[in-house]
């Protein structure tokens, strides 16, 4: 098959698309030869506005708490490259990742070099904690400055004329113990563009939100090539007193407005930064994204994305449709496998560092994401990122199901070395 040829099927078998993204048949050269679970390190390509929080001391100006809500929308702004650019910067174009297997994990850290060791050691711990559908678990925590961002998340797409939209499940919760503060993140929607023109794309869409236990309400506005800019992944993010004053724009405390994937400027007040007279909130490309390292793939245990990957990977990489599908299928037939013995012997899959907890049965007092998503007025059911409790669309209670970080679990774990 020509490459034209391949991509009329794969084109063809969008059209027909069931919801379920493991389903699609993609050409070679629009497979990635990394899993999805290895997604979670995006969160924290750049450590040191991750931690900066802690460091921001009290003066007259601002409340302190107001600058931390700024310091972690700035961390935000600056993971989406990661998140949504970076297949573009080291593959050439957005590409399908590998579908996690149940189990699945990727470790990793970021050391810090400097010499003040301000920062510390920051670990990456990510887990496929549910194969249908897919839903990848992780932590990043730094024990020296007492910080653990925690989270999880999932996708639904359905494909329209020109697009592949995508709705993602799940949050991000991001705790600061020595400040006792924390803020919940919700994910944004995307759609996949490009596709017809051989050149897929993420572009964010709608909105995201960010809700710190100090009040404080980040509402973050995406928009693409020929809205309001005109440019590609610009965004205009607000940030307000609280849940409340964010019905009446003019209300907004600060307003940043920008590219993600570029520059940003923040002015106090709810006009517009203009470029001229706007402080430099966030510039991308000024600020490199620092990779985590990874152990070696022979020192890897076998649950470990790289080590089981490996052979499809690097049939990927050859690009050799016969032996991708091959390896591909060695690895799938020992995961059916794998479930059949589970079901034979009435036994569960037993999930290594997080736990599935049910907020229609589960009674939990005082839980922060309970409590954030009430300041936000965001619901707590299985429902997409962000929705309103009060919207039409809250009403998927398919249970209500999330995946929170056990970090004893972790703690006693003796197989898996970072
Ligand atoms: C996964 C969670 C990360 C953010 C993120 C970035 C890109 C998304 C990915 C998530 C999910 C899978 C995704 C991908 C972009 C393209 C890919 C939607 C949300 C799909 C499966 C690829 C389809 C094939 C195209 C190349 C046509 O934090």
């Amino acid at each position: 098959m020509t490459s034209a040829a391949s991509w009329t099927t794969f084109i063809k078998s969008i059209a027909s698309y069931n919801g379920d993204l493991s389903s699609l048949t993609a050409p070679p050269f629009i497979l990635s030869p990394t899993s999805l679970v290895e997604y979670s390190q995006y969160w924290s390509e750049h450590v040191d506005l991750l931690l900066e929080p802690n460091f921001i001391v009290d003066s007259d100006d601002d409340p302190v708490e107001l600058k931390r809500m700024i310091a972690v929308t700035r961390w935000f702004i600056s993971t989406l490259k990661s998140q949504y650019c970076s297949r573009n910067e080291t593959l050439g174009g957005e590409k399908k990742p590998l579908n996690p297997f149940l189990g699945e994990i990727f470790v990793g850290k970021w050391e810090d070099t400097s010499k003040e060791q301000k920062l510390g050691e920051t670990i990456l711990v990510s887990e496929q904690v549910s194969h249908h559908p897919p839903i990848t678990a992780y932590a990043v925590e730094n024990k020296k400055n007492n910080t653990i961002l925690e989270g999880y998340n999932g996708v639904r797409a359905s494909m329209s004329t020109t697009a592949l939209n995508v709705r993602q499940f799940g949050h991000a919760l991001l705790e600061y113990r020595n400040l006792n503060e924390t803020y919940l993140v919700t994910l944004p929607p995307l759609h996949i563009e490009g596709i017809l023109a051989f050149s897929p794309f993420v572009e964010l869409e709608q909105k995201s939100y960010i809700q710190s236990s100090a009040g404080y309400y980040t509402v973050i506005e995406y928009s693409g090539r020929g809205y309001f800019s005109g440019k590609k992944n610009s965004f205009k993010a607000r940030i307000f007193k609280n849940y409340e004053d964010s019905l009446k724009k003019e209300k907004a405390l600060y307003t940043i407005s920008g590219q993600w994937s570029e520059k940003s400027a923040i002015a106090k007040g709810s006009s517009s930064p203009s470029s001229s007279k706007g402080e430099t909130f966030f510039d991308a490309s000024n600020y490199e994204a620092q990779h985590l390292t990874v152990k070696p793939i022979e020192d890897q245990h076998p649950l470990e994305s790289r080590k089981a990957w490996k052979d499809v990977a690097e049939a990927i990489r050859k690009g050799d449709f016969d032996l991708i599908h091959e390896e591909k299928s060695k690895l799938e037939n020992k995961q059916r496998e794998l479930r059949k013995a589970e079901e034979a012997s009435n036994a569960k899959w037993a999930r290594r560092w997080f736990d599935e907890v049910d907020y229609s049965k589960d009674s939990l007092d005082n839980d922060i994401f309970i409590t954030l998503s009430n300041l936000a007025h965001l619901s707590i059911k299985n429902v997409a990122s962000g929705v309103d409790s009060g919207s039409s669309k809250n009403d998927d209670i398919e249970g209500m199901s999330h995946w929170r970080f056990v970090p004893e679990s972790f703690d006693k774990e003796t197989e898996i070395k970072i």
